[in-house]
């Protein structure tokens, strides 16, 4: 088995528009959902807002020469699509879009792919207040306005196109990753009903990629956990069995036959969740056909048998708001299906995220083997509280730890024959989280601020930026 990873394997990282760019409204931009959403965060929890961020919007080209002194030769980032079009369709904003001229032209002097992803969980607000955003089914039509826009845009200078990120977590988490109304929360069918726009939605992208993009390539980034069963007993082997075809058959099918997982469709069908699907919309997802694959790998998720109980009630995924390990406040749970559960043989982060990676492993073999198409990282990373030394150095050991063993996955991985392109791990520098403010950290860049004070969001390279460079001279041997 080959050690060096192959010349052409592209190393980088990951970052989304709202949680690094700060800037949500100067140049013309105008709020996106994620704004709104994290104000609400930050009333509620004291988490810091999207406003500022970690201030790439005024970093980048200090952000891409630290990208540059890594050896990165790819980074994976996201567009806002409220910069490009504030009111989601109509008048391009120049400034907004000349922002992502900048900062492609500045990759590419710099020998950095760029991997550029259409949508990373920021709808633009004003279609949020037009039509419910992607409740609504007019947001597809607004989505490949935008989608046709960017990827003509870019046709000659980006390469790899990312469509819609995480949609198997925004079915998890819908109401940290879009506005929906409170009256509407307790509809549990609208999960898949967005989640059906959005199948529309990438489809389209596919498309507008293979139809204007010169040797371009097209993939969906899916947040992808594999299911084991709590026991080796049979019904719980079966309940794992479940939650895959549920959490991540239903992606993969999409993406790549073009269908809906038999088995969860009828688990939705028999409990009202299923979503409503016009004529011709299998067909346009049939045609919109992915090239890649790209996976946001962090975490295995663990599943026992969940018989049917009075009392015993659809619910989704808990988050733990505190940082604590252990205050999880609860498990996704499926009545007659499967209920998630803690697997006893992992050790989890602070954030209660179980750390697996012979789980990497086991994705990539059992996707290519499936699938039979390349795969890439488009993140993979480390959430912890880093400490800042009174001399400005950040020793983040167990970051390091944690992507060695998952780089090395990745490895056995590809001696089994998995083609994989490329690994890039969230996140370049440190940003916003999703649901925790930024204190909770993955960066190999340290941004100087804290959830109250933005300070300056001064740079610093912490013990994994050092790491990551010698992984990238001596491509993974190291
Ligand atoms: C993924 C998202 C990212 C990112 C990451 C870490 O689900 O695509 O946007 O933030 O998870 O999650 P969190 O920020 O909640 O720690």
């Amino acid at each position: 088995m080959n050690k060096a990873f192959p010349d052409n394997f592209l190393w980088g990282a990951a970052t989304s528009a709202y949680q690094v760019e700060g800037a949500a409204y100067e140049d013309g931009k105008k709020a996106s959902q994620q704004d709104v959403i994290n104000k609400e965060n930050y009333e509620k929890r004291g988490f810091a807002t999207a406003d500022i961020a970690s201030d790439q919007y005024h970093h980048y080209k200090e952000d891409v020469a630290l990208m540059k002194e890594m050896g990165f030769t790819a980074y994976r980032f996201s567009i806002a699509w409220s910069r490009v079009f504030p009111d989601g369709v109509g008048e391009v904003n120049e400034a907004g879009i000349q922002y992502y001229r900048n900062l492609i032209d500045e990759l590419r002097a710099n020998g950095i792919e760029p991997i550029v992803t259409l949508y990373h969980y920021d709808l633009p607000w004003a279609l949020v207040e037009k039509y419910n955003g992607w409740l609504s089914r007019q947001v597809v039509d607004d989505f490949a306005y935008y989608a046709r826009y960017i990827i003509n845009e870019f046709k000659d200078k980006v390469k790899y196109w990312t469509t819609i990120n995480e949609q198997s977590i925004i079915v998890q988490f819908w109401t940290q990753k879009c506005y929906i109304p409170e009256e509407l929360r307790g509809n549990n069918q609208l999960r898949y009903q967005i989640n059906h726009h959005m199948n529309l939605a990438h489809a389209i992208a596919c498309k507008l990629v293979h139809e204007l993009v010169p040797g371009g390539l097209v993939g969906a980034a899916l947040g992808y956990a594999p299911v084991y069963p709590l026991t080796s007993k049979p019904e719980d082997v079966m309940a794992a069995q479940n939650a895959h075809d549920l959490r991540n058959a239903y992606y993969l099918d999409i993406y790549f036959k073009g269908m809906y997982t038999k088995s969860a469709m009828i688990y939705l069908e028999e409990h009202g969740l299923a979503p409503v699907i016009e004529e011709g919309d299998m067909e346009l997802i049939k045609e919109g056909y992915s090239d890649f694959l790209a996976l946001n790998y962090y975490a295995s998720e663990c599943a026992k048998a969940c018989p049917m109980e009075e009392g015993k009630e659809i619910r989704y995924s808990g988050v733990n708001w505190s940082g604590k390990k252990g205050d999880m406040n609860g498990f996704e749970t499926h009545p007659g299906f499967y209920e998630m559960c803690k697997n006893p043989n992992l050790d989890t982060t602070d954030w209660d995220w179980a750390i697996d990676p012979t789980g990497l492993e086991y994705i990539f073999r059992d996707i290519y083997t499936r699938y039979n198409k390349p795969l890439m990282i488009t993140e993979n990373g480390l959430g912890a509280y880093d400490t800042l030394t009174e001399d400005g150095h950040i020793h983040d050991k167990y970051r390091i730890a944690y992507l060695r063993d998952h780089i090395k996955a990745m490895k056995r991985a590809m001696d089994y024959g998995v083609e994989v392109l490329a690994y890039c791990p969230w996140s370049a520098v440190d940003l916003l989280s999703t649901s925790n403010g930024v204190k909770k950290r993955y960066g190999f860049i340290y941004v100087d601020r804290t959830d109250d004070d933005p300070k300056e969001c001064a740079r610093l390279r912490k013990d994994s930026f050092y790491w990551y460079q010698k992984v990238i001279q001596s491509r993974g041997t190291e």
